[in-house]
């Protein structure tokens, strides 16, 4: 249950739901005799949100990564409350880094000021504690062996998760060695038998069905965290329609990955897939069948932290009229995600992703920048077994200022990657989860609907946001950040955060 109470005539709690009358507030922009005019617009919203908090099961696609392994760790020390000894001295268990763990939002004024509140507690949302998981992985190991080879959490702290991790074991998966780095064909050994796509589709459903069932859930999220992919062909007959996808897997065609044959069987079985990685699982075919079905997708690839820090630093260089010039972002890594992107077309995937990140931020600034004109952006990942998961990200950013002059600016950021993808996955499943109990009616509508399949609100988690066709997308962080955020507010009948405090700005 939520610990915040909204007293309005426009939101109703009942036993089932909050039901809440929200005027959207807009501005529309016409062009009319060489001038803008713009004219504000309100449209009546009614929001409803289902109080019942389900019980979730999280299934990760390349569970026995340092991702997979990582997040399962954390969320099991938090269950059971867990402290571990290092050298720099005790450390408890915590969700440092999520947004809806971790984040606080100021839900209004009172007498001593603004009233800050923890992010989760804005809605009846799923806690991580409280997520049942499972997944597949093309490695045999268990969860305990895979946390012990990822070398992310402290010796003290795995030697007290073993015994509740060794149990855990990951459900063999598609593997087509095309796809992947050839360097990862020695941990292929859970893997399931044959090239017959439907099959392989059957089975991660059957999978999916057998986890809801024999875990007692009420709903399963699906999350690819398994290796990069490269980027499939996208061709009409193969994978443009949701009926052309359906029938190139029944003719296993070659170019259909087998991150596409787990969205599919996800939207299949009605379960909403997530893409943590950047390769393009979403063909349009699988957009279809989305929206078909009426099933969320949102991706891809996680935005953690040399993407993040750019979304901010790009939008404050350009917003302060400063006219970024040239991006160079640089790391090393030695795990074994950069061991498989040490490979061309895996790589490519990642440099894709990392390097569009910055468009709609340059775009927004007509003083700046011409029509088209971009900055300088170049992207370079490099293998460094010995750091391990210890990634190094060096960026240098160059800009204009005032009159010629040149402004650098130059970051070193060191930290374990994975630890900071583990959040992220926590609270896109969590957000995804909360998204699908909100419906909402526009004005006199009748019927309630739900969001589009993609899911853009969570855009905040990622590198290359996925957005319905023809829609704006966003990478700015505060911009992705605040979207959530107010929409959560109108759910509960709140004004957006607009930071005017006007009330403190009288004589
Ligand atoms: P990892 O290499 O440790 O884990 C990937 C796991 O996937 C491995 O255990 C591998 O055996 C398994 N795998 C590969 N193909 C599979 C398949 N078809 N089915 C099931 N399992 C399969 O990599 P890590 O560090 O856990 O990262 C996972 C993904 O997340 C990578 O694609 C990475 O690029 C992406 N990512 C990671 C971020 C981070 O900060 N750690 C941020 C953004 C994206
Ligand atoms: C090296 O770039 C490996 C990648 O998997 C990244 O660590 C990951 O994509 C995170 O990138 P970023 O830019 O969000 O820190």
């Amino acid at each position: 249950m939520s610990s915040i109470q909204v007293e309005s005539p426009n939101v109703r709690y009942t036993d089932g739901f909050i039901e809440s009358q929200y005027d959207y507030e807009t501005t529309e922009v016409r062009k009319e005799n060489g001038k803008l005019v713009a004219t504000p617009k309100t449209t009546k919203y009614t929001f409803r949100v289902e109080r019942k908090v389900p019980r979730v099961g999280m299934m990760l696609v390349g569970w026995g990564g340092n991702n997979g392994s990582t997040v399962t760790a954390a969320t099991l020390a938090n269950k059971l409350g867990l402290s571990w000894r290092t050298k720099d001295g005790t450390r408890h268990a915590n969700y440092y880094g999520s947004i809806t763990q971790a984040s606080t939002i100021c839900l209004g004024s009172g007498p001593d000021g603004d009233v800050y509140v923890p992010f989760h507690d804005l809605l009846p949302m799923v806690r991580p504690d409280d997520l049942v998981i499972d997944g597949w992985d093309i490695s045999s190991e268990n969860i305990a062996d895979s946390m012990e080879r990822a070398k992310v959490m402290d010796y003290d702290l795995q030697v007290q998760l073993k015994p509740h991790m060794e149990r855990l074991r990951p459900r063999p998966s598609i593997y087509y060695p095309d796809f992947i780095a050839a360097n990862q064909t020695d941990r292929a050994d859970n893997v399931l038998p044959g090239y017959d796509k439907a099959e392989h589709l059957e089975k991660i459903r059957r999978d999916i069905r057998d986890f809801k069932v024999t875990s007692n859930l009420d709903k399963v999220i699906v999350l690819w965290t398994a290796n990069t992919e490269r980027f499939c062909d996208v061709r009409p007959g193969l994978n443009d329609t949701g009926d052309n996808l359906i029938q190139s897997i029944e003719r296993s065609a070659a170019e259909i990955s087998p991150s596409t044959i787990f969205a599919v069987a996800s939207i299949l079985e009605g379960c909403c897939y997530i893409n943590g990685s950047p390769q393009n699982t979403f063909v349009p075919g699988v957009i279809d069948l989305a929206e078909r079905e009426r099933v969320y997708i949102a991706g891809d690839d996680f935005k953690s932290g040399q993407t993040k820090l750019k979304s901010v630093l790009v939008d404050f260089l350009v917003s302060a009229g400063i006219k970024p010039t040239s991006i160079v972002s640089y790391n090393h890594l030695g795990n074994n995600d950069g061991r498989n992107l040490s490979a061309p077309l895996q790589f490519r995937s990642k440099e894709i992703s990392k390097s569009n990140v910055v468009d709609d931020m340059v775009a927004s600034n007509g003083i700046l920048y011409e029509p088209g004109e971009k900055p300088d952006h170049c992207v370079v990942i490099k293998y460094v077994p010995y750091v391990g998961d210890s990634k190094r990200a060096m960026d240098e950013y160059t800009s204009e200022i005032m009159m010629g002059g040149h402004n650098t600016i130059a970051i070193h950021n060191t930290c374990e990657d994975s630890l900071l993808a583990s959040p992220i996955i926590l609270d896109l499943v969590i957000l995804a989860e909360m998204c699908q109990r909100i419906q909402f009616r526009v004005g006199e509508e009748q019927e309630f609907q739900n969001f589009n399949a993609v899911l853009s609100i969570l855009s905040y988690l990622c590198k290359a946001p996925l957005v319905p066709r023809g829609t704006p997308l966003v990478n700015a962080l505060f911009r992705q950040r605040a979207c959530i955020e107010n929409i959560f507010r109108a759910c509960i009948g709140l004004p957006p955060q607009n930071h005017m405090m006007l009330e403190y700005k009288h004589e």
